[in-house]
């Protein structure tokens, strides 16, 4: 991989076994996206529900591609990050609604609270960015104790415009940090286009001036973005530091469920996804399985549902429990 930036604009090539697995995953996540645009709808939300509705092949495509003990740093946007990592539906769900179930006793509430460090889920911090430099501090602490792990870093378009971005990206350039910095551009930040906050049209081309490889890969097709991040992945296991994968996808929802978008037009507001990942994988996999793959998709996502909202609500009195003064 050379340093400049590269559109591979592949599809990349997918054994059978390969193509089912992304598409049970990607229909996992499809129906957790429906599934909770319909509970928002009909019954709202104590706080932001960031749907990810469109970008399941981004989520999907570069999870797998990280091993079990690879650390995961996820965005804000859906679940399907850290289910594809291997969390169970219910725990996230518990999370998202603040519940004692969830993976954090329900100190939650969003999406921006999932941990499981058995299964390298890391969680993120509240402030869009610090991603990044927690992402270099722990593959800092990978390399200083010698282990075999890689850590992903996920980010939006918006995102990528903090200052965390640019030290963290250097810091871990200069160290051959093993990281691999994932950018989710959905073409929006909140109500601003992308066009207002890049002089580029791709956020990979910042990686040559760090000196790490910069690729753009279709976010809608779950196989390219997974040989992309793999790529990435094993340059990184290596020892040849990290790379920067831009993965081009849509935000078909608003930023959260509710928003108005009225500075938008781009996109019919609905559900339809234009270049729908699970539309694409459909072209490699067999119409039955696909067809048991989302039964057992949509069975899981209403099991998990009901098992989330069965699970207690926090006490707030463990609000300061675990907080260190
Ligand atoms: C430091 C900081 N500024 C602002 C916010 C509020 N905020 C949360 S998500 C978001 C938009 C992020 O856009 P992008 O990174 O492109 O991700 P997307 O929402 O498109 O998935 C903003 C402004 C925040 N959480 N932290
Ligand atoms: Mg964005």
């Amino acid at each position: 991989m050379s340093t400049r930036t590269e559109k591979t604009g592949e599809t990349g090539t997918a054994s059978a076994e390969l193509a089912l697995d992304l598409y049970r995953q990607v229909t996992r996540i499809r129906a957790l996206e429906l599934l909770l645009h319909r509970y928002v709808k009909e019954h709202g939300f104590g706080g932001f529900w960031h749907p990810g509705l469109g970008q399941e092949a981004v989520q999907a495509g570069a999870v797998s591609a990280l091993r079990r003990e690879d650390y995961l740093f996820y965005a804000h946007r859906g679940l399907g990050y850290a289910l594809v990592k291997g969390m169970a539906p219910e725990v996230l769900l518990g999370d998202l609604f603040g519940r004692t179930g969830g993976s954090v006793g329900g100190k939650g509430g969003g999406t921006v609270h999932f941990v499981d460090p058995e299964l390298g889920v890391l969680g993120q911090g509240g402030t869009l960015g610090s991603n990044f430099v927690l992402g270099a501090g722990a593959a800092t602490s990978v390399q200083l104790l010698g282990e075999d792990r890689v850590v992903a870093v996920f980010f939006g378009d918006g995102a990528a415009s903090r200052g965390t971005f640019h030290e963290a990206a250097l810091q871990a350039s200069v160290w051959k940090l093993p990281v691999v910095w994932i950018c989710e551009n959905n073409g929006w930040h909140l109500s601003a286009p992308f066009s207002a906050q890049s002089p580029t049209e791709d956020v990979a081309d910042r990686a040559a001036g760090y000196g790490m490889p910069g690729v753009v890969v279709d976010g809608q097709d779950s196989v390219a973005v997974r040989a992309a991040t793999l790529a990435a992945v094993e340059r990184a296991r290596a020892g040849e530091g990290p790379s920067l994968v831009e993965a081009k996808t849509l935000r078909i929802r608003g930023h959260y469920e509710g928003d108005p978008q009225r500075y938008r037009d781009d996109i019919a507001d609905g559900l339809e996804v234009p270049r729908d990942p699970l539309r694409i994988l459909r072209e490699r996999v067999p119409a039955a399985a696909a067809d048991d793959l989302d039964a057992a998709a949509e069975s899981e996502a209403e099991a998990a549902l009901e098992a989330a909202l069965e699970m207690p609500k926090a006490d707030p009195g463990i609000v300061t429990e675990g907080v260190w003064t």
